[in-house]
């Protein structure tokens, strides 16, 4: 396949946009007919019409008579079109079995369902299948009663009726123009869980959640969270709905989390369908904070859409922000903001560092389905959230409603955003925009210094932006640095800012805190009143997605996380006393040398357990260390599996260390759910879901001393037993009985799962098979199964995962199930980085086995060999190799080849 290659900078408008499309789908046995008309109204006379599509073109016709054109690649071009409006009629024909890339018009389970974004509507129709393009549609299906009596498309339905034959039709008007990538069908048996929400204007708005109908016990949290949302999105940022209905359908087969289709969203079952004995907390959090990116989309991706899809940022991190927010004002803030941060350095800082680096707005693409990274969403999500630090919040809602005044309606660009803030709050913010185009994670070095007799306390600050394969030479940033001071009693130290130099401070008042602006490649700040020795807290909040350096002492450390008033700030102190003591863990293993003690970070964990003022989930997350990619982010010449055993140890030591402690907060934790008042215990709810992650941290580490103990055989009294299950080994019964008996709370079942997940005894595997039958039916909770399997430490999880493959309950074409087996493997550090290169010829077979069908989820997978080039030279060559022979695949799509032509260039 010849490679093209798309650039920002060759953006061009449109030469014809659609003023109507009117679509019309005959759903047969097994072939859909599409027929669509077109009112074109002609941008720059004289050009060729060009339409994208690779469907199969039964006709062509311009106002009314056969025309000709030319198909070549996935383009139909057209000369001699009129010079003003005509009208433009396609027909196609298409096969949604036989489409297992889940793009376009495609089966599952019987019913049919469209995916269109980016690229996905040229499956379906020719179009000029772009967002800036914004048209009304109008869609007619005609189908099978029986087969299909739920037919559903954007906006509102306004006829229908029946046919002699057995087969039903209806009509859907979307009175909003939109782009195509918005265009969505559905058409199937499915049950409906009804509700209403009136907006603030008194308006009732349908809400309509389409699953099967064994499903529908599930559905009421989503419902929930959606109402949440939208009464959210109109306080917070005055936002209200603006159509009569608003559909979900969830389905099983389902690329990504879920689709923002105008009225209409598609939905991944994963982020719909909980309840408490199948879902765990985590999962009813997903289901919130999806369910309102997809209605916040409403406003800041359909309303307002983008350009072109270099600016997919526009939407997705501005969309991103406003679900945090969401989450973050439903229950612990700060627990919310720490999570993102971990998952901005887990995934978004070693892309951001590797070989597929692109700039919030990549300057190029091969394929777009590539380009729904971290760095778009959770980096882009980053810059917002910078915005809103310098502007304030009344100065942020000040810019998204120039925004929607300037902007509704329309497709436009992150400079056009970037406008309306600036504007809005007449400041300049023209040094702000290289966050759109340099990629590559800032370093700021800073140090501070107690300037004796001037009662002022000095803070240099240098930063560098790395390069990245697409551009080396790099400008400063400008950047919010949100910081205070501690005494060495860890009480707050007030302070004047420097005139001019502090984004709020024009006045001299003393303050606790301030936001420096930072705008060179090195600046001086100076504080002001200030006569004792201070601890500065840097970055509060992660005001910036950066890496720090300052030299702190471990004291200094231990005085942060002890005092900071600032719960990201604290946290981030305990994190870095925890790198510091891998690392020399690290260091000790790769010169042959003992293991380092680490009492001052002990003392320091002890501390944090015995606090019993702190937030459980706060602690939960104060126990956490650091990934492994997290800890070899910045390093070159490495060896995984010594990050692996150096963080390992690291986690044994503290665990042997903390068992006194360790132990009460346990049993605290299992206290305090069952008297915790809230009706009932078990249910999804924010604090009892604080008190489970506490209790799930501690049983990780608790089982690292505990799995060397001797075995007392007691009564497990979780469920009925037979007669063979009582004769079951006495180690299963010591783990059963040790580690609770299980309620009716998927939050705990996992729980205790994971803790013995990476035991080599059998009675794990009894365990894990006595749970993969009893949720044999259940396909969501089958993926956490297979997560399980791939997952494991133990010396036999390739093999495991080998037999899963087989399972009669997985299946590769679905992308849930392979996310869940092989996307875990290929994080599980252990197998996937092993030796003699298994792990890599593993996952290799299997992205060239899915590339066949679902190139999205393979080039997802492929991702897992990014860090290639960064590896010590024995695994190097093992993963080149892999890589090469992935490369020389026949038929290979561009998706995968263009991430693997970037590792390898
Ligand atoms: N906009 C969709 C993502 C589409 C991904 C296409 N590969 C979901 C979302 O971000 O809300
Ligand atoms: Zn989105």
């Amino acid at each position: 396949m010849s490679k093209t290659v798309h650039h920002l900078k060759d953006y061009q408008a449109p030469a014809y946009t659609v003023r109507k499309t009117d679509l019309h789908f005959d759903i047969g046995g097994t072939e859909t007919l599409v027929k669509s008309r077109l009112v074109i109204e002609p941008e720059r006379p004289g050009e060729p019409l060009v339409l994208d599509g690779s469907a199969e073109l039964v006709s062509f016709k311009i106002d009314g008579e056969a025309h000709d054109y030319e198909l070549s690649g996935e383009k139909l071009t057209a000369h001699g079109m009129p010079s003003e409006s005509f009208v433009a009629e396609i027909e196609t024909r298409i096969r949604p079995s036989e489409n297992k890339s889940l793009m376009g018009l495609y089966e599952s389970g019987g019913n049919l369902f469209t995916q269109c974004e980016p690229e996905g509507f040229r499956k379906i129709t020719f179009y000029p299948d772009r967002p800036d393009v914004m048209s009304k549609f109008t869609t007619t299906i005609v189908a099978d009663k029986k087969r299909y009596p739920v037919l559903l498309s954007n906006g509102n339905k306004v006829d229908g009726g029946e046919f002699s034959d057995g087969r039903h039709w209806v009509k859907w008007i979307d009175p909003f123009a939109k782009p195509s990538y918005l265009f969505a069908l559905v058409a199937g048996n499915l049950a409906v869980t009804k509700d209403v929400f009136t907006t603030r204007s008194g308006k009732n708005v349908a809400i309509e959640f389409y699953t099967t109908e064994a499903d529908k016990p599930k559905v009421p949290f989503a419902v929930e969270s959606l109402k949440n949302a939208m009464a959210w999105d109109e306080t917070r940022f005055g936002l209200e709905y603006d159509l009569d209905m608003y559909m979900v359908v969830a389905v099983g087969d389902f690329n990504m989390g879920a689709m923002e289709n105008k009225g209409l969203n598609i939905f991944n079952t994963k982020y719909v369908l909980a309840d408490s004995r199948t879902a765990t907390d985590a999962d009813f959090e997903g289901i919130e904070s999806v369910i309102g990116h997809e209605y916040f989309h409403n406003w800041t991706g359909n309303r307002v859409t983008c350009r072109d899809w270099f600016q997919l940022s526009l939407k997705e991190g501005l969309t991103v922000f406003r679900d945090q927010e969401f989450s973050g004002d439903r229950a612990s803030r700060a627990v919310r903001r720490i999570d993102n941060v971990r998952l901005l350095r887990q995934h978004q800082f070693p892309e951001d560092a590797g070989p597929t680096a692109h700039p919030v707005r990549p300057a190029s693409y091969e394929e777009m389905n590539n380009f729904y990274t971290m760095t778009v969403y959770e980096k882009g999500a980053e810059v917002v959230r910078m915005y809103h630090t310098l502007l304030g919040e009344e100065g942020f809602q000040k810019g998204m409603q120039l925004y929607f005044k300037r902007h509704d309606g329309q497709a436009v660009t992150c400079d056009d955003f970037r406008n309306a803030m600036a504007d809005a709050n007449e400041i300049n913010l023209d040094q702000f925009a290289l966050w759109y185009s340099q990629a590559g994670t800032p370093t700021l070095d800073i140090t501070g210094r107690l300037k004796a007799g001037e009662n002022a306390f000095e803070i240099n600050i240098k930063q560098t932006v790395p390069p990245t394969p697409d551009m080396v030479e790099k400008q400063p940033m400008m950047m919010p640095v949100k910081i205070g001071l501690l005494n060495r009693k860890g009480e707050a130290v007030a302070f004047r800012p420097h005139h001019g130099q502090a984004a709020h401070a024009e006045n001299a008042e003393a303050v606790t805190e301030t936001v420096l602006v930072l705008t060179e490649a090195e600046q001086t700040f100076t504080l002001y009143g200030i006569a004792e020795n201070v601890v500065p807290s840097l970055l509060r909040g992660f005001s910036a997605p950066v890496h720090l350096n300052y030299p702190y002492s471990d004291d200094d450390l231990a005085l942060l996380l002890a005092h900071d008033s600032d719960e990201f700030a604290r946290w981030e102190a305990g994190q870095t006393l925890f790198r510091r003591a891998v690392a020399a863990n690290l260091a000790a293993i790769e010169a042959g040398n003992p293991l380092p003690e680490h009492a001052g970070l002990i003392a320091a964990v002890k501390q944090v357990l015995n606090n019993a003022d702190l937030n459980p989930a706060f602690k939960a997350l104060l126990l956490q260390m650091p990934s492994e990619s997290e800890l070899w982010d910045g390093a070159d010449n490495i060896h995984p599996l010594h990050y692996h055993q150096a963080r390992e140890a690291l986690l044994d030591a503290v665990a042997a260390a903390c068992m006194n402690e360790l132990v009460p907060v346990r049993e605290w934790a299992k206290e305090q759910e069952a008297a915790s008042g809230i009706g009932q215990p078990y249910e999804y709810h924010p604090e009892l879901a604080a008190v489970r992650a506490l209790l799930a941290a501690v049983r990780l580490l608790t089982i690292r001393v505990e799995r060397h103990q001797t075995i007392q055989v007691g009564n497990y009294e979780g469920e009925k037993r037979t007669d063979s299950e009582a004769a079951a080994s006495a180690r299963l019964q010591y783990y059963l009985n040790r580690y609770e008996q299980l309620t009716p709370n998927m939050t705990h079942e996992i729980s205790v799962l994971n803790t013995v997940n990476h035991l080599e005894e059998e009675g794990r595997n009894t365990l894990l098979n006595r749970f993969a039958e009893r949720y044999a039916d259940d396909a969501l909770v089958m993926d956490k199964y297979f997560i399980l399997i791939g997952s494991s430490r133990r010396s036999d999880t390739l093999a495991q995962v080998q037999t899963a493959l087989q399972h009669p309950k997985f299946s590769l074409e679905n992308p849930n199930k392979a996310r869940s087996l092989l996307g875990s493997f290929s994080r599980n550090v252990p197998h996937f980085h092993a030796e003699n290169g298994s792990g890599y010829a593993f996952i290799a077979d299997k992205v060239m086995e899915i590339d066949r069908f679902n190139p999205q989820v393979a080039a997802r997978l492929v991702q897992a060999f990014n860090l290639c080039n960064k590896l010590e030279p024995h695994r190097r060559a093992l993963m080149t190799a892999q890589l090469q022979r992935i490369q020389a695949q026949e038929g290979l799509s561009k998706d995968v080849g263009e991430i693997v032509g970037k590792i390898l260039a």
